[in-house]
């Protein structure tokens, strides 16, 4: 039987889904007295490192966390759950981390985009049980902004490399941690898994770790979501955001089905959005929230949930914020949390009062989850003019002319799925979000989605330049060729595609194909 310590602040259905497919028992400790009676206890820590141990003190679960450690009863901690094993961090200098082991956390101080996201290798540095089984040059899934720097190296299991190399894994006897996380890390993070779980593995160092290890490119399948006329809810896709096709909402498959085909496929990462959510709110639509419940029982790679994440008031006058729209995702297997058409509003305000108010759901969802859960999908569209003085908005010359073969376009956000126009551009949005919290652009392109043209390289390289968080590239994927070009054109973290996924016109595992030797990836 395994003990899981949930605090409740973030996604630990994976960790329990994870350990339910291992064939394993797992309760949820409520009380300190859970923790000491535990067997084996997983601590998977989310979000910001103050929040996590001011509320582990609220639970008075600190000294029972403190006495399991030391009596020898196994131990895993998963990302911010390795962190509280030190002194503290620099995410919340105030507060004591459990003095566990020697050292601090510490954020990336690199010439990369932070947040550190997506799948790295790991070299091992001494013998454990908790790779038995796997080769050593297997990729597990990060997301964090803060690493631990450990004083005694002794406690180090594995490096990895960002920029720098830090430490990804500790072991020091009963207690084994890792910064990755193994529920997230598809049938190599169930082996881990699985290997804490039967404890009975011999030691080894995994023969092929690399000593220098690389983050890959990631390959993002995107399901859009909606109810059609019959009221089923369908995975839809549209052209250039028109998802009707003679007069019906387009079908191209459910959506658990299609999450676990990707999975399966080698996706990693699946993202879905509501893309009615504008108008039915989330928590009244609760298929959506089924669906995030069944799909991670199976999905092993993240999940990003996006569509209708608001405040709001229901037609009984009751408020709902968008928090709470976002803590039931993350309840229901959600990873990350995608934000459109609220973003959109949040940006003009801050633009217009010159003041962050504290309040946008950017900044309180960051601030309890952490700034990688929370992406900005962005809905741009290409606005001409003759020449950058017509706008006073974010302009680029372009080798692809306007209609009066004008020479420079903005790109101009749109809200509710395209159908309105804001007076706000793409570059201005990305970058006034990440001042606010947000960890992720999700970029789209309403010119190129559903074309099967390629990517818009000149937007997707203006507002990468404009922000220090990872990109994703999104729209117009047509063909492997078009995976290769986007990252040899642009520095994006990774690309997504939705139509040829669906249509089987390209499978992911070809995309991947087609890349390696020319990009780094997870194969
Ligand atoms: O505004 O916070 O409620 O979120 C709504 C979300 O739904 C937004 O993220 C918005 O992008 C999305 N959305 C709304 N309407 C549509 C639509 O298509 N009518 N889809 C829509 C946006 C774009 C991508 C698509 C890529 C790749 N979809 O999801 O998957 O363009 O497509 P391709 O590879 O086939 O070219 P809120």
């Amino acid at each position: 039987m395994i003990t899981l310590l949930d605090y409740g602040a973030g996604n630990v259905r994976s960790v329990i889904n994870a350990i339910e497919k291992l064939g394993e028992r797992i309760t949820v400790a409520k009380t300190g007295r859970d923790i000491l009676d535990a067997e084996k206890l997983v601590f998977p820590g989310v979000g910001n490192f103050g929040n996590m141990m001011r509320i582990l003190r609220q639970k008075q679960f600190v000294e029972p966390l403190v006495d399991y450690l030391s009596s020898g009863r196994p131990f895993l901690g998963i990302c911010v759950g390795m962190q509280a094993l030190f002194a503290g961090s620099d995410e919340a200098p105030d507060e004591r981390g459990l003095c566990i082991l020697p050292g601090r956390v510490k954020r990336f101080d690199v010439a990369l985009a932070v947040p550190h996201i997506g799948w790295n290798g790991i070299s091992a540095q001494q013998p454990t049980d908790l790779f038995y089984g796997l080769q050593g040059d297997e990729k597990f899934y990060f997301v964090h902004s803060y690493h631990v720097v450990a004083d005694d190296p002794a406690v180090t299991l594995t490096t990895t490399d960002y920029g720098v190399p830090f430490v990804s894994a500790i072991q020091k006897d009963n207690i084994q941690a890792t910064q990755f996380h193994p529920e997230k890390s598809g049938a190599s993070g169930l082996t881990v898994l699985e290997n804490f779980i039967r404890k009975d593995r011999r030691l080894a160092i995994p023969g092929k770790c690399p000593s220098q290890t690389r983050l890959a490119k990631r390959i993002i399948a995107c399901l859009d979501v909606r109810a059609n006329d019959r009221g089923d809810l369908v995975v839809t896709k549209g052209d250039q955001y028109d998802v009707r096709e003679d007069g019906n909402v387009r079908n191209l498959g459910k959506p658990v089905e299609l999450a676990g085909r990707y999975f399966e496929e080698g996706a990693d990462e699946v993202t879905f959005l509501n893309i009615t959510g504008f108008r039915d709110f989330p928590l009244e639509d609760m298929p959506m929230i089924q669906v995030l419940k069944e799909t991670s029982r199976n999905v092993f790679v993240p999940l990003t949930i996006g569509g209708g994440i608001r405040d709001f008031t229901d037609k009984n006058g009751r408020t709902y914020t968008a928090l709470q729209v976002a803590a039931e995702y993350f309840r229901s297997g959600a990873d990350k949390v995608s934000i459109g058409s609220d973003a959109v509003d949040v940006v003009e305000a801050v633009l217009k009062s010159g003041q962050q108010t504290g309040k946008s759901a950017i900044e309180q969802i960051s601030h309890v989850y952490g700034n990688q859960a929370v992406v900005i999908s962005i809905d741009p569209r290409r606005v001409y003019v003759d020449s950058p003085d017509q706008t006073p908005h974010a302009t680029i010359e372009t080798a692809i002319p306007g209609p009066q073969g004008q020479r420079y376009c903005w790109f101009q956000c749109t809200v509710k799925g395209g159908r309105e126009g804001r007076d706000v551009d793409a570059v201005t949005l990305a970058r006034t979000c990440e001042q606010l919290g947000a960890g992720e652009i999700l970029l789209n392109c309403i010119d190129r989605d559903g074309t099967n043209t390629g990517f818009d390289i000149e937007l997707i390289n203006a507002v990468k330049q404009a922000v220090s968080i990872p990109v994703i590239a999104s729209s117009g994927a047509g063909c492997e060729a078009h995976f290769a070009e986007v990252f040899e054109h642009t520095d994006v973290e990774s690309a997504l595609a939705a139509g040829i996924f669906h249509r089987r016109e390209v499978l992911i595992s070809a995309v991947k194909a087609y890349l390696k030797g020319k990009v780094e990836i997870r194969l």
